[in-house]
Protein backbone atom coordinates (compact mmCIF):
# COMPACT_ATOMS: atom_id res chain seq x y z
CA UNK A 1 0.00 0.00 0.00
CA UNK A 2 1.64 3.35 -1.04
CA UNK A 3 1.35 6.23 1.68
CA UNK A 4 1.03 9.81 0.94
CA UNK A 5 1.81 13.03 2.97
CA UNK A 6 -0.91 15.81 1.91
CA UNK A 7 0.56 19.37 3.59
CA UNK A 8 -2.71 21.91 3.25
CA UNK A 9 -5.15 18.83 3.53
CA UNK A 10 -7.95 20.68 5.26
CA UNK A 11 -8.12 23.26 2.57
CA UNK A 12 -9.67 22.87 -0.98
CA UNK A 13 -7.63 20.99 -3.14
CA UNK A 14 -6.24 18.53 0.10
CA UNK A 15 -9.45 17.59 0.92
CA UNK A 16 -10.14 16.39 -2.60
CA UNK A 17 -6.42 15.11 -3.29
CA UNK A 18 -7.47 12.95 -0.02
CA UNK A 19 -10.21 11.67 -1.22
CA UNK A 20 -9.06 10.71 -4.77
CA UNK A 21 -5.62 9.08 -3.02
CA UNK A 22 -8.12 6.80 -0.73
CA UNK A 23 -10.36 5.53 -3.69
CA UNK A 24 -6.95 4.55 -5.21
CA UNK A 25 -5.93 2.77 -1.49
CA UNK A 26 -3.37 5.02 0.09
CA UNK A 27 -2.68 5.69 3.36
CA UNK A 28 -3.05 9.30 3.67
CA UNK A 29 -1.55 10.87 6.24
CA UNK A 30 -2.82 14.48 6.23
CA UNK A 31 -1.25 17.37 8.49
CA UNK A 32 -3.22 20.61 9.66
CA UNK A 33 -1.80 23.19 11.86
CA UNK A 34 -3.31 23.64 15.41
CA UNK A 35 -5.87 26.22 15.39
CA UNK A 36 -8.32 27.49 18.14
CA UNK A 37 -11.27 26.23 16.21
CA UNK A 38 -12.22 23.14 14.57
CA UNK A 39 -10.78 23.76 10.29
CA UNK A 40 -11.54 20.03 9.64
CA UNK A 41 -15.07 21.20 7.82
CA UNK A 42 -13.91 19.62 4.75
CA UNK A 43 -12.49 16.27 5.18
CA UNK A 44 -15.99 15.89 7.71
CA UNK A 45 -17.33 13.16 5.13
CA UNK A 46 -13.76 11.04 5.53
CA UNK A 47 -14.99 9.99 8.92
CA UNK A 48 -17.59 8.21 7.09
CA UNK A 49 -15.20 6.42 4.94
CA UNK A 50 -14.97 2.70 6.10
CA UNK A 51 -11.75 0.68 5.56
CA UNK A 52 -9.94 3.28 4.17
CA UNK A 53 -6.42 4.39 5.99
CA UNK A 54 -6.66 7.87 6.96
CA UNK A 55 -4.86 10.40 9.91
CA UNK A 56 -4.68 13.65 10.63
CA UNK A 57 -1.65 14.94 12.39
CA UNK A 58 -0.46 18.44 14.03
CA UNK A 59 1.93 20.28 11.92
CA UNK A 60 2.94 23.66 10.55
CA UNK A 61 4.98 23.58 7.46
CA UNK A 62 7.35 27.05 8.86
CA UNK A 63 8.43 24.67 11.38
CA UNK A 64 11.62 22.71 9.52
CA UNK A 65 12.35 20.38 12.80
CA UNK A 66 8.21 19.17 12.86
CA UNK A 67 8.41 18.92 9.06
CA UNK A 68 10.92 16.30 9.34
CA UNK A 69 9.96 14.55 12.28
CA UNK A 70 6.53 13.95 10.53
CA UNK A 71 8.36 12.81 7.20
CA UNK A 72 10.64 10.92 8.90
CA UNK A 73 8.28 9.42 11.36
CA UNK A 74 5.83 8.16 8.47
CA UNK A 75 8.21 7.19 5.42
CA UNK A 76 5.83 8.42 2.51
CA UNK A 77 6.66 7.36 -0.74
CA UNK A 78 4.66 10.84 -2.16
CA UNK A 79 4.93 14.14 -0.73
CA UNK A 80 1.94 16.73 -1.55
CA UNK A 81 2.62 20.45 -0.66
CA UNK A 82 -0.64 22.28 -0.87
CA UNK A 83 -0.36 24.23 2.45
CA UNK A 84 -0.05 28.00 1.55
CA UNK A 85 -1.24 31.57 2.61
CA UNK A 86 -3.04 30.85 -0.82
CA UNK A 87 -5.45 34.26 -0.94
CA UNK A 88 -3.42 36.87 -3.10
CA UNK A 89 -5.36 40.16 -2.06
CA UNK A 90 -4.13 39.15 1.37
CA UNK A 91 -0.47 38.75 0.70
CA UNK A 92 -0.35 42.39 0.10
CA UNK A 93 -1.80 42.74 3.76
CA UNK A 94 0.50 40.16 5.15
CA UNK A 95 3.47 40.03 2.95
CA UNK A 96 5.58 38.84 5.48
CA UNK A 97 3.59 35.54 6.93
CA UNK A 98 3.02 35.01 2.25
CA UNK A 99 6.64 34.69 2.48
CA UNK A 100 6.99 32.63 5.36
CA UNK A 101 4.48 30.21 4.69
CA UNK A 102 3.97 30.10 0.83
CA UNK A 103 8.10 30.20 0.11
CA UNK A 104 9.70 29.17 3.39
CA UNK A 105 7.23 26.55 4.02
CA UNK A 106 8.18 24.85 0.66
CA UNK A 107 11.95 24.95 1.27
CA UNK A 108 11.35 23.61 4.89
CA UNK A 109 9.95 20.21 2.80
CA UNK A 110 12.39 20.31 0.27
CA UNK A 111 15.04 19.98 3.27
CA UNK A 112 13.12 17.54 5.26
CA UNK A 113 13.22 15.33 1.87
CA UNK A 114 16.82 15.96 0.98
CA UNK A 115 18.61 15.25 4.34
CA UNK A 116 16.12 11.92 5.08
CA UNK A 117 17.76 8.99 4.77
CA UNK A 118 15.01 7.73 1.95
CA UNK A 119 15.19 10.80 -0.12
CA UNK A 120 15.39 9.04 -3.75
CA UNK A 121 12.01 6.72 -2.16
CA UNK A 122 9.70 9.85 -2.13
CA UNK A 123 8.39 12.35 -4.66
CA UNK A 124 7.57 15.81 -3.82
CA UNK A 125 4.61 17.83 -5.47
CA UNK A 126 4.92 21.13 -5.32
CA UNK A 127 1.41 23.61 -5.90
CA UNK A 128 3.10 26.47 -7.89
CA UNK A 129 0.41 28.48 -9.80
CA UNK A 130 -0.61 30.67 -12.75
CA UNK A 131 -0.61 33.86 -10.77
CA UNK A 132 3.91 33.35 -11.29
CA UNK A 133 3.06 34.34 -14.83
CA UNK A 134 1.90 37.97 -13.73
CA UNK A 135 1.02 40.53 -16.37
CA UNK A 136 3.09 38.11 -18.84
CA UNK A 137 1.76 36.01 -21.69
CA UNK A 138 2.77 34.07 -24.96
CA UNK A 139 1.75 35.57 -27.89
CA UNK A 140 1.18 33.83 -31.50
CA UNK A 141 -0.48 35.03 -34.71
CA UNK A 142 -3.30 32.43 -35.79
CA UNK A 143 -6.04 32.13 -38.59
CA UNK A 144 -9.28 32.75 -36.58
CA UNK A 145 -10.75 29.18 -37.46
CA UNK A 146 -7.83 27.64 -35.61
CA UNK A 147 -8.71 29.68 -32.37
CA UNK A 148 -12.21 28.17 -31.22
CA UNK A 149 -13.62 29.43 -27.87
CA UNK A 150 -10.13 30.92 -27.29
CA UNK A 151 -9.75 34.90 -26.85
CA UNK A 152 -8.05 36.54 -29.88
CA UNK A 153 -6.73 40.27 -29.74
CA UNK A 154 -6.58 41.47 -33.35
CA UNK A 155 -4.16 43.95 -34.01
CA UNK A 156 -3.33 45.40 -36.86
CA UNK A 157 -5.58 42.73 -38.51
CA UNK A 158 -3.24 40.25 -37.27
CA UNK A 159 -5.26 37.36 -34.82
CA UNK A 160 -3.34 36.65 -31.65
CA UNK A 161 -3.57 34.12 -29.28
CA UNK A 162 -2.66 34.96 -25.37
CA UNK A 163 -1.82 31.93 -23.85
CA UNK A 164 0.57 30.82 -20.84
CA UNK A 165 2.88 27.44 -21.11
CA UNK A 166 5.80 26.11 -19.45
CA UNK A 167 7.82 28.17 -21.64
CA UNK A 168 6.14 31.50 -20.91
CA UNK A 169 8.35 33.90 -18.62
CA UNK A 170 7.33 34.67 -15.28
CA UNK A 171 6.41 38.04 -14.11
CA UNK A 172 4.86 38.18 -11.06
CA UNK A 173 2.82 40.74 -9.52
CA UNK A 174 2.18 40.02 -5.94
CA UNK A 175 3.60 38.52 -2.60
CA UNK A 176 1.91 35.74 -2.94
CA UNK A 177 3.07 35.23 -6.72
CA UNK A 178 6.61 36.09 -5.62
CA UNK A 179 6.69 33.51 -3.19
CA UNK A 180 5.30 31.06 -5.15
CA UNK A 181 8.23 31.68 -7.78
CA UNK A 182 10.77 31.40 -5.01
CA UNK A 183 8.87 27.88 -3.95
CA UNK A 184 8.98 27.01 -7.91
CA UNK A 185 12.83 27.68 -8.48
CA UNK A 186 13.94 25.65 -5.63
CA UNK A 187 11.63 22.63 -6.38
CA UNK A 188 13.89 22.64 -9.82
CA UNK A 189 16.95 23.46 -7.97
CA UNK A 190 16.78 20.44 -5.42
CA UNK A 191 16.02 18.17 -8.61
CA UNK A 192 19.12 19.43 -10.51
CA UNK A 193 21.04 19.97 -7.35
CA UNK A 194 20.00 16.65 -5.36
CA UNK A 195 18.50 14.23 -8.37
CA UNK A 196 15.15 14.77 -6.11
CA UNK A 197 12.12 13.16 -7.74
CA UNK A 198 10.27 17.14 -7.45
CA UNK A 199 7.58 18.14 -9.82
CA UNK A 200 6.08 21.74 -9.77
CA UNK A 201 2.49 21.65 -10.83
CA UNK A 202 1.63 24.95 -12.73
CA UNK A 203 -2.13 25.03 -11.94
CA UNK A 204 -4.85 27.46 -13.17
CA UNK A 205 -7.52 28.83 -11.01
CA UNK A 206 -9.83 26.23 -10.07
CA UNK A 207 -12.50 26.27 -8.17
CA UNK A 208 -15.51 23.91 -6.28
CA UNK A 209 -18.43 23.86 -3.65
CA UNK A 210 -15.28 23.52 -1.49
CA UNK A 211 -13.56 26.64 -2.61
CA UNK A 212 -13.07 29.07 0.49
CA UNK A 213 -15.66 31.83 0.61
CA UNK A 214 -13.22 34.82 -0.06
CA UNK A 215 -12.16 33.36 -3.24
CA UNK A 216 -14.38 35.68 -6.35
CA UNK A 217 -16.26 32.58 -7.71
CA UNK A 218 -17.40 31.32 -4.22
CA UNK A 219 -18.01 34.65 -2.64
CA UNK A 220 -21.04 35.27 -5.74
CA UNK A 221 -22.45 31.77 -5.69
CA UNK A 222 -22.65 32.03 -1.48
CA UNK A 223 -24.30 35.31 -1.73
CA UNK A 224 -26.63 34.14 -4.09
CA UNK A 225 -27.63 31.35 -2.02
CA UNK A 226 -27.99 33.51 1.30
CA UNK A 227 -29.73 36.10 -0.85
CA UNK A 228 -32.03 33.87 -2.04
CA UNK A 229 -32.91 32.35 1.31
CA UNK A 230 -33.26 35.82 2.86
CA UNK A 231 -35.69 36.13 0.18
CA UNK A 232 -37.94 32.89 1.13
CA UNK A 233 -37.54 33.89 4.49
CA UNK A 234 -38.45 37.01 4.11
CA UNK A 235 -41.56 36.59 1.59
CA UNK A 236 -43.45 38.39 1.23
CA UNK A 237 -41.35 41.07 1.40
CA UNK A 238 -43.84 44.46 3.09
CA UNK A 239 -43.95 47.14 0.28
CA UNK A 240 -42.09 49.66 2.67
CA UNK A 241 -38.90 47.34 2.28
CA UNK A 242 -36.32 47.74 0.41
CA UNK A 243 -34.88 44.62 -1.22
CA UNK A 244 -31.40 45.76 -0.94
CA UNK A 245 -29.25 48.05 1.41
CA UNK A 246 -28.89 51.47 -0.39
CA UNK A 247 -27.29 53.79 2.35
CA UNK A 248 -24.00 53.69 2.96
CA UNK A 249 -24.63 52.11 6.56
CA UNK A 250 -25.80 49.02 4.64
CA UNK A 251 -23.28 48.72 2.06
CA UNK A 252 -20.56 48.89 4.69
CA UNK A 253 -22.49 46.73 6.54
CA UNK A 254 -20.40 45.55 9.44
CA UNK A 255 -18.86 42.35 8.40
CA UNK A 256 -19.95 39.95 12.00
CA UNK A 257 -23.29 40.89 10.20
CA UNK A 258 -22.90 39.76 6.50
CA UNK A 259 -22.01 36.81 7.35
CA UNK A 260 -23.53 35.48 10.81
CA UNK A 261 -26.75 37.75 10.53
CA UNK A 262 -27.52 38.98 7.64
CA UNK A 263 -30.59 36.05 7.64
CA UNK A 264 -32.59 37.79 10.01
CA UNK A 265 -31.51 41.24 8.82
CA UNK A 266 -34.73 43.11 7.14
CA UNK A 267 -32.26 44.69 4.37
CA UNK A 268 -30.02 42.38 2.53
CA UNK A 269 -26.05 43.90 1.77
CA UNK A 270 -25.12 43.92 -1.77
CA UNK A 271 -22.62 41.97 -3.22
CA UNK A 272 -19.60 43.74 -2.86
CA UNK A 273 -16.51 43.16 -5.79
CA UNK A 274 -13.71 44.70 -7.08
CA UNK A 275 -12.32 44.00 -10.71
CA UNK A 276 -15.04 42.71 -12.60
CA UNK A 277 -12.58 42.79 -16.26
CA UNK A 278 -10.14 40.56 -15.05
CA UNK A 279 -9.93 37.05 -16.55
CA UNK A 280 -9.06 33.43 -15.59
CA UNK A 281 -9.11 30.39 -16.09
CA UNK A 282 -11.30 28.02 -14.33
CA UNK A 283 -11.45 24.75 -13.49
CA UNK A 284 -13.09 22.51 -11.44
CA UNK A 285 -10.52 21.57 -8.14
CA UNK A 286 -11.43 17.46 -8.54
CA UNK A 287 -10.07 17.10 -11.98
CA UNK A 288 -6.83 19.35 -10.67
CA UNK A 289 -5.97 16.74 -8.03
CA UNK A 290 -6.01 14.57 -10.57
CA UNK A 291 -3.31 16.37 -12.60
CA UNK A 292 -0.70 16.41 -9.51
CA UNK A 293 -1.06 12.22 -8.68
CA UNK A 294 -0.67 11.87 -12.49
CA UNK A 295 2.78 14.24 -12.03
CA UNK A 296 3.92 12.18 -9.24
CA UNK A 297 3.33 8.07 -10.92
CA UNK A 298 6.07 9.59 -14.01
CA UNK A 299 9.09 8.08 -13.95
CA UNK A 300 11.17 11.41 -14.22
CA UNK A 301 10.00 14.66 -12.18
CA UNK A 302 8.91 17.42 -15.08
CA UNK A 303 6.91 20.96 -14.46
CA UNK A 304 3.35 21.07 -16.37
CA UNK A 305 0.81 23.64 -16.77
CA UNK A 306 -3.01 22.18 -16.07
CA UNK A 307 -5.66 24.64 -17.01
CA UNK A 308 -8.56 24.17 -19.19
CA UNK A 309 -7.88 26.24 -22.22
CA UNK A 310 -10.93 28.94 -21.94
CA UNK A 311 -10.58 32.50 -20.36
CA UNK A 312 -13.05 34.17 -18.78
CA UNK A 313 -14.33 37.34 -16.85
CA UNK A 314 -15.34 37.27 -13.39
CA UNK A 315 -18.24 39.49 -15.14
CA UNK A 316 -19.23 36.45 -17.27
CA UNK A 317 -18.95 34.21 -13.92
CA UNK A 318 -21.63 36.66 -12.39
CA UNK A 319 -23.65 36.46 -15.42
CA UNK A 320 -23.55 32.64 -15.79
CA UNK A 321 -24.16 32.35 -11.82
CA UNK A 322 -27.26 34.97 -11.69
CA UNK A 323 -28.91 33.51 -14.55
CA UNK A 324 -28.97 29.80 -13.19
CA UNK A 325 -29.75 31.23 -9.82
CA UNK A 326 -32.66 32.71 -11.91
CA UNK A 327 -31.84 35.95 -10.57
CA UNK A 328 -31.70 37.69 -14.40
CA UNK A 329 -29.61 40.84 -14.79
CA UNK A 330 -26.47 40.80 -11.91
CA UNK A 331 -26.06 44.43 -12.49
CA UNK A 332 -28.29 45.61 -9.94
CA UNK A 333 -27.37 43.33 -7.06
CA UNK A 334 -23.19 44.04 -7.27
CA UNK A 335 -22.06 47.16 -5.61
CA UNK A 336 -18.12 47.69 -6.70
CA UNK A 337 -15.90 48.52 -3.84
CA UNK A 338 -13.01 49.88 -3.66
CA UNK A 339 -11.68 47.85 -1.38
CA UNK A 340 -11.66 44.76 -2.94
CA UNK A 341 -8.76 45.76 -5.81
CA UNK A 342 -5.49 44.85 -5.55
CA UNK A 343 -2.92 47.06 -5.45
CA UNK A 344 -1.40 45.61 -8.83
CA UNK A 345 -3.54 43.12 -10.70
CA UNK A 346 -3.50 40.27 -13.02
CA UNK A 347 -5.89 41.06 -15.88
CA UNK A 348 -5.64 37.69 -18.29
CA UNK A 349 -4.79 33.92 -18.05
CA UNK A 350 -5.19 31.11 -20.39
CA UNK A 351 -3.34 28.45 -20.18
CA UNK A 352 -2.46 26.09 -22.40
CA UNK A 353 -2.13 22.49 -20.66
CA UNK A 354 -0.66 20.79 -23.94
CA UNK A 355 1.81 19.20 -22.05
CA UNK A 356 -0.02 17.49 -19.64
CA UNK A 357 -2.40 16.14 -22.06
CA UNK A 358 0.27 14.68 -24.49
CA UNK A 359 2.39 13.36 -21.50
CA UNK A 360 0.11 12.52 -18.47
CA UNK A 361 -2.91 12.01 -20.40
CA UNK A 362 -4.86 14.75 -18.49
CA UNK A 363 -7.75 16.62 -19.27
CA UNK A 364 -10.30 18.88 -17.99
CA UNK A 365 -13.73 17.08 -17.47
CA UNK A 366 -15.60 20.15 -15.83
CA UNK A 367 -15.27 23.36 -17.62
CA UNK A 368 -16.68 27.02 -17.24
CA UNK A 369 -20.73 26.49 -17.32
CA UNK A 370 -20.54 23.70 -15.43
CA UNK A 371 -18.73 25.02 -12.89
CA UNK A 372 -20.72 28.25 -12.13
CA UNK A 373 -23.86 25.83 -12.42
CA UNK A 374 -22.75 23.59 -9.73
CA UNK A 375 -21.38 25.72 -7.62
CA UNK A 376 -24.50 27.85 -7.47
CA UNK A 377 -26.62 25.02 -6.97
CA UNK A 378 -24.85 23.31 -3.86
CA UNK A 379 -24.42 27.70 -2.30
CA UNK A 380 -28.47 27.83 -2.64
CA UNK A 381 -29.05 23.92 -1.50
CA UNK A 382 -26.87 24.31 1.26
CA UNK A 383 -28.06 28.24 2.31
CA UNK A 384 -31.45 27.04 2.31
CA UNK A 385 -30.84 23.87 4.27
CA UNK A 386 -29.12 26.03 6.89
CA UNK A 387 -31.71 28.42 7.18
CA UNK A 388 -34.39 26.06 7.84
CA UNK A 389 -36.40 26.01 4.49
CA UNK A 390 -36.57 23.27 1.93
CA UNK A 391 -33.39 22.28 -0.07
CA UNK A 392 -35.02 23.41 -3.65
CA UNK A 393 -33.89 20.56 -5.90
CA UNK A 394 -35.75 17.83 -3.54
P1 LIG B 1 -6.61 26.75 0.54
O1 LIG B 1 -6.34 28.13 0.97
O2 LIG B 1 -8.01 26.23 0.49
O3 LIG B 1 -5.78 25.74 1.48
C1 LIG B 1 -4.52 26.08 1.99
C2 LIG B 1 -4.13 25.06 3.03
O4 LIG B 1 -2.86 25.43 3.60
C3 LIG B 1 -5.11 24.94 4.22
O5 LIG B 1 -5.20 23.59 4.58
C4 LIG B 1 -4.39 25.73 5.31
O6 LIG B 1 -4.74 25.35 6.62
C5 LIG B 1 -2.95 25.30 5.01
N1 LIG B 1 -1.95 26.14 5.67
C6 LIG B 1 -1.85 27.48 5.66
N2 LIG B 1 -0.79 27.88 6.37
C7 LIG B 1 -0.20 26.75 6.85
C8 LIG B 1 0.93 26.49 7.65
N3 LIG B 1 1.69 27.49 8.12
N4 LIG B 1 1.25 25.20 7.95
C9 LIG B 1 0.49 24.18 7.49
N5 LIG B 1 -0.62 24.37 6.72
C10 LIG B 1 -0.94 25.64 6.41
O7 LIG B 1 -5.91 26.56 -0.88
P2 LIG B 1 -6.32 25.61 -2.10
O8 LIG B 1 -6.70 24.29 -1.59
O9 LIG B 1 -7.21 26.35 -3.02
O10 LIG B 1 -4.93 25.51 -2.88
C11 LIG B 1 -3.97 24.50 -2.55
C12 LIG B 1 -2.59 24.99 -2.94
O11 LIG B 1 -2.55 25.23 -4.34
C13 LIG B 1 -2.15 26.29 -2.28
O12 LIG B 1 -0.77 26.21 -2.09
C14 LIG B 1 -2.46 27.35 -3.33
O13 LIG B 1 -1.62 28.47 -3.17
C15 LIG B 1 -2.16 26.59 -4.60
N6 LIG B 1 -2.90 26.96 -5.79
C16 LIG B 1 -4.26 27.03 -5.74
C17 LIG B 1 -4.98 27.31 -6.88
C18 LIG B 1 -6.47 27.41 -6.87
O14 LIG B 1 -7.03 27.96 -7.84
N7 LIG B 1 -7.15 26.87 -5.87
C19 LIG B 1 -4.28 27.51 -8.19
C20 LIG B 1 -2.85 27.39 -8.11
C21 LIG B 1 -2.19 27.11 -6.95
P3 LIG B 1 -6.02 26.03 7.38
O15 LIG B 1 -7.22 25.22 6.97
O16 LIG B 1 -5.65 25.86 8.81
O17 LIG B 1 -6.10 27.46 6.93
P1 LIG C 1 -6.84 34.72 -7.73
O1 LIG C 1 -8.31 34.35 -7.26
O2 LIG C 1 -6.37 36.00 -7.19
O3 LIG C 1 -6.79 34.52 -9.21
O4 LIG C 1 -5.98 33.58 -6.98
P2 LIG C 1 -9.48 35.27 -6.68
O5 LIG C 1 -10.71 34.47 -6.81
O6 LIG C 1 -9.13 35.80 -5.34
O7 LIG C 1 -9.51 36.50 -7.71
C1 LIG C 1 -9.78 36.32 -9.09
C2 LIG C 1 -9.99 37.67 -9.75
O8 LIG C 1 -11.21 38.24 -9.27
C3 LIG C 1 -10.98 39.61 -8.95
N1 LIG C 1 -11.98 40.05 -7.97
C4 LIG C 1 -12.08 39.62 -6.70
N2 LIG C 1 -11.37 38.69 -6.01
C5 LIG C 1 -11.73 38.43 -4.73
N3 LIG C 1 -11.08 37.48 -4.03
N4 LIG C 1 -12.77 39.11 -4.12
C6 LIG C 1 -13.48 40.07 -4.77
O9 LIG C 1 -14.40 40.67 -4.21
C7 LIG C 1 -13.14 40.33 -6.12
N5 LIG C 1 -13.64 41.16 -7.07
C8 LIG C 1 -12.94 40.99 -8.18
C9 LIG C 1 -9.54 39.63 -8.43
O10 LIG C 1 -9.04 40.96 -8.44
C10 LIG C 1 -8.88 38.68 -9.41
O11 LIG C 1 -8.54 39.36 -10.59
C11 LIG C 1 -6.44 32.23 -6.90
C12 LIG C 1 -5.90 31.63 -5.58
O12 LIG C 1 -6.48 30.36 -5.40
C13 LIG C 1 -4.40 31.47 -5.64
O13 LIG C 1 -3.96 30.74 -4.49
C14 LIG C 1 -4.03 30.70 -6.91
O14 LIG C 1 -2.63 30.57 -7.00
C15 LIG C 1 -4.59 31.40 -8.14
O15 LIG C 1 -5.99 31.49 -8.00
C16 LIG C 1 -4.27 30.64 -9.41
Amino acid sequence: MKKAVIFGVTGQDGSYLADLLLEKGYSVVGVARRSSVDTTERLEHIKEYRGFDFTLVEGDITDGFCVSDIINKHEPDEVYNLAAQSHVGTSFKQPTLTWDVTGGGCLNILEAIRVSSRSHDIKFYQASSSEMFGKNFTSVPVSEDTVGDSLVKTDAGINYLKYQDEDTAFIPQSPYAIAKLAAHHLVRNYRDSYGLHASNGILFNHESERRGENFVTRKITKWIGRFLAWEKQNSPLPPSLCRFGTSEEDIYMPRERMYLDMIKTPIFPKLRLGNLKARRDWGHAKDYVRGMWLMLQQDEPDDYVIATGETHSVEEFLEHAFEHAGLGNWNQYVYIDPEFFRPAEVDYLLGNPSKARRELGWEPRIKFEELAKVMVEADIDEELRRSGLQKIQD
